[in-house]
């Protein structure tokens, strides 16, 4: 297979904010998962990595890397983000104080902002609790010098994921081989 069709995309972000749903959602296989119930056990939360594959029409693969959420983690980070041409940065729209967390993801992150293309995706748009604006957000990350459209998923619909991933990869060039069969 063409080295150049084999794209690696890392999925990024707080925890709980659907990271392994979208992967899920997307991958054509089974993904590789490693949830286990988080401390309060209410909930699941990614502990290693996932990993899913999707099949391009042009015969290409895309190659989904998420990373655990947890700050605990942090260390893993660049290991999973390694050799990635793009990003999903996951956005949990319940969150008081989204900018604040985003900017500690963009800092962690930083040179997956430097050498990837990336987008801003917020979620759990119909649990949000406050009030967001997804320009505000937008102006966010312009001011701090990052160029990231920003859009609304809910990764548990494989058309969201879908749009959020080609519309990543038409921003990178990629548009012939775009995931375009639907759900
Ligand atoms: N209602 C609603 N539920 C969502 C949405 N996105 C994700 N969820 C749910 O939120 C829960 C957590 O999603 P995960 O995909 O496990 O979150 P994660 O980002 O992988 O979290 P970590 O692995 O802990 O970093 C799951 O039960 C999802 O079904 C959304 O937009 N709306
Ligand atoms: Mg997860």
């Amino acid at each position: 297979m063409n080295e150049d069709r084999d794209l690696k995309i890392v999925f990024v972000g707080p925890p709980d904010a659907g990271k392994s749903t979208a992967i899920k959602s997307l991958s054509d296989l089974p993904p590789v998962s490693t949830d286990v119930p988080a401390s309060d056990e209410s909930r699941l939360t990614t502990v290693a990595m996932d990993f899913g594959e999707m099949m391009l029409e042009g015969g290409g693969v895309v190659r989904l890397y998420g990373v655990p959420g947890q700050g605990r983690f942090e260390f893993i980070w660049p290991m999973i983000s390694d050799g990635a041409i793009g990003a999903l940065f996951f956005l949990d729209a319940r969150h008081p104080a989204p900018l604040q967390e985003l900017d500690g993801y963009l800092e962690s992150f930083a040179d997956t902002l430097r050498s990837t293309t990336c987008l801003l995706v917020v979620t759990h748009i119909d649990q949000a609790t406050h009030e967001y604006s997804t320009q505000r957000f937008a102006k966010h990350v312009r001011d701090r010098g990052h160029l990231m459209p920003v859009i609304e998923i809910d990764p548990r619909q494989r058309r969201d994921v879908l749009y959020a991933l080609n519309l990543l990869l038409e921003m990178l060039g990629t548009t012939e081989t775009g995931a375009s069969h639907a759900a």
